[in-house]
């Protein structure tokens, strides 16, 4: 018996289609008996696993886990089920152990890491284990040394090709209370086309997954996925979670022309060089086929520093302004986040890009703002090297992991990292207030009508002032007002 678990994560209104288990599912079914929860829809999902476990001896647990609130709950339920359940074998994947595999198995609560897109290396294990055969020698996978204790980790798995994967079991799951209402529609769902990104920023989480390579379905097949959530749940809008849906042009296109006649809306995530270089033809069937709105990362208001986050590519502070003024022409909303706040002079970084998102918002106002501080993740690249040089490490155990404070960078709410002090992360925190409320997100419907109009008039003096400083009244407008930014959906 193999069980799929998706600990909750707090940060939905309602929850979204856990798509790595799926994604694991597709692999298992019909070969073996197995089960998905989903802690999102269950009060007491270790009082449901342990239900179903029984009691069977040889399971096998497999939980998804992302940093943040899903480790602060994955934590405890493994650790409960594994004392009910000593024999049950514990595999934990995604992320957050792609990223800490060491910190997971210092945990007596996990047995295995699977490392990256792990789907096909996570049925090779589960094939092994009920074979009871040794498993040690597979690829993407990280364990226990049964002999000396000490963590010993294969590569990445190889990446799969999307393509020749099954299509997800969506009857293993309850669809409709997966149906959400956002600014897309009233009733969205989600796919995800693709695999990685072929960029290998300093930053990006993607690249100790992905490694800069990028597996794409075909369009046809893309567009197939969207007709079924149409066709089956009844969707009006669609989601790609991919991380960078829109690589190939060619692709983009063939999809735009299979969805046409569907009159989705739809949304996606990309590079600002990529789509600059687009066809005004590509353009013109994106708009039509129902494309809102896409998220890409602006990063920064320095060319220089775009330089040494090694973006790659052609990104430019030019490039990000002329996208901006030529989403505007097709009525496509751009989602532009950036990273404030980097060395060598962490300051000065900070305004220059502050300064910059004005300019993008005189250019096209539409913009979506998402604003971060960098918060390094475990790449062979200069940034997070130089956070290392500065004293910044990463916690060793899980609980340390869970600690409020490491939770809080995990939710990029705290960067850590030695060169962004109190000061400026107050400032750039105020800045974030004042810039949200004078242009109020439109990704939350909740946002509408006079609620819009009375953050934008109490915050207008300062935006027009350049006026950051102490925006009290604007923090309990929003205390009043509840509404939920992209930058905390984990979008
Ligand atoms: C959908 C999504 C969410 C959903 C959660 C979905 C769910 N599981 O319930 C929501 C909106 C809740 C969310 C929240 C957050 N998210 Co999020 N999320 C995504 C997103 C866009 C898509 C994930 C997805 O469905 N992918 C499709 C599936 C098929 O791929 P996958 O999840 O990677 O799964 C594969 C592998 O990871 C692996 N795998 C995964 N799980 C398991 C389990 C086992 C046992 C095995 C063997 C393998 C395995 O194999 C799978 C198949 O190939 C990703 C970006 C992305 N494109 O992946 C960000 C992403 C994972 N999220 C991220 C972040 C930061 C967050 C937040 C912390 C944001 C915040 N500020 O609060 C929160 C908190 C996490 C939480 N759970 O509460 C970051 C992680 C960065 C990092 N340093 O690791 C990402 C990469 C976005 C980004 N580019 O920065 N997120």
């Amino acid at each position: 018996m193999v069980i799929l678990y998706n600990p909750p994560s707090t940060t939905q209104r309602k929850p979204v289609l856990p798509m790595s288990l799926l994604a694991l599912a597709a692999l298992l079914e019909g070969d073996c008996d197995y089960a998905i929860v989903d802690g999102n829809l269950e009060r007491d999902p270790v009082g449901v696993i342990d239900r179903i476990l029984g009691a069977s001896n040889d399971a096998i647990l497999g939980v998804t886990v992302m940093p943040g609130p899903q480790v602060r709950r994955a934590v405890p339920d493994c650790r409960r089920l594994k004392a009910l359940h000593p024999d049950l074998t514990v595999v934990w994947g995604g992320y957050f152990p792609t990223q800490h595999y060491d910190a997971c198995l210092r945990a007596d609560y996990v047995d295995y890491v699977v490392l990256g897109h792990g789907e096909v290396a996570f049925k090779k294990l589960v094939d092994a284990l009920r074979r009871g055969e040794d498993a040690t020698g597979l690829e993407g996978l990280a364990y226990r040394d049964p002999r000396t204790g000490e963590v010993r980790s294969s590569r990445v798995a190889p990446m799969p090709d999307p393509d020749e994967l099954p299509v997800f079991p969506y009857h293993r799951v309850d669809m409709a209370r997966y149906v959400r209402s956002t600014f897309l529609g009233e009733r969205t769902l989600a796919h995800h086309s693709s695999y990685g990104c072929p960029f290998s920023c300093d930053f990006c989480a993607v690249v100790p997954m992905a490694g800069g390579r990028w597996k794409a379905e075909s369009a046809e097949r893309t567009a197939e996925a969207a007709r079924r959530l149409v066709a089956r749940w009844g969707a009006d809008a669609v989601e790609f979670y991919d991380n960078n849906f829109f690589v190939q042009e060619a692709r983009t296109a063939a999809f735009a022309e299979g969805v046409m006649d569907l009159g989705i809306a739809w949304w996606g995530e990309s590079r600002i060089d990529t789509l600059l270089a687009y066809s005004d033809r590509t353009w013109e069937l994106m708009r039509d086929s129902g494309l809102r709105m896409v998220f890409m990362g602006a990063e920064s208001g320095s060319d220089e520093t775009l330089r040494r986050m090694n973006k790659g590519g052609s990104a430019s502070t030019e490039r990000t302004l002329a996208l901006a003024e030529r989403m505007k022409q097709y009525d496509v909303i751009p989602e532009y986040s950036f990273v404030l706040g980097n060395p060598p002079d962490p300051e000065e970084d900070a305004e220059e890009t502050m300064a910059f998102i004005r300019q993008v918002k005189r250019v096209n106002p539409a913009t979506e703002i998402v604003i971060y501080v960098y918060t390094p993740v475990p790449s062979p690249g200069g940034l997070y090297e130089q956070a290392r040089a500065e004293g910044f490490a990463f916690p060793e155990t899980l609980d340390e992991w869970v600690s409020a404070d490491w939770q809080a960078f995990s939710q990029r709410r705290s960067s850590r990292t030695p060169w962004v002090g109190e000061a400026l992360r107050r400032r750039i925190h105020n800045f974030e207030t004042v810039i949200n409320a004078y242009y109020p997100t439109v990704t939350d419907p909740r946002l509408r009508g006079w609620r819009r109009w009375l953050l934008q008039a109490a915050s207008a003096w300062r935006y027009h002032l350049g006026c950051y400083d102490h925006p009290w009244e604007l923090q309990a407008l929003r205390k009043l007002l509840p509404y939920q930014r992209p930058e905390t959906t984990g979008f």
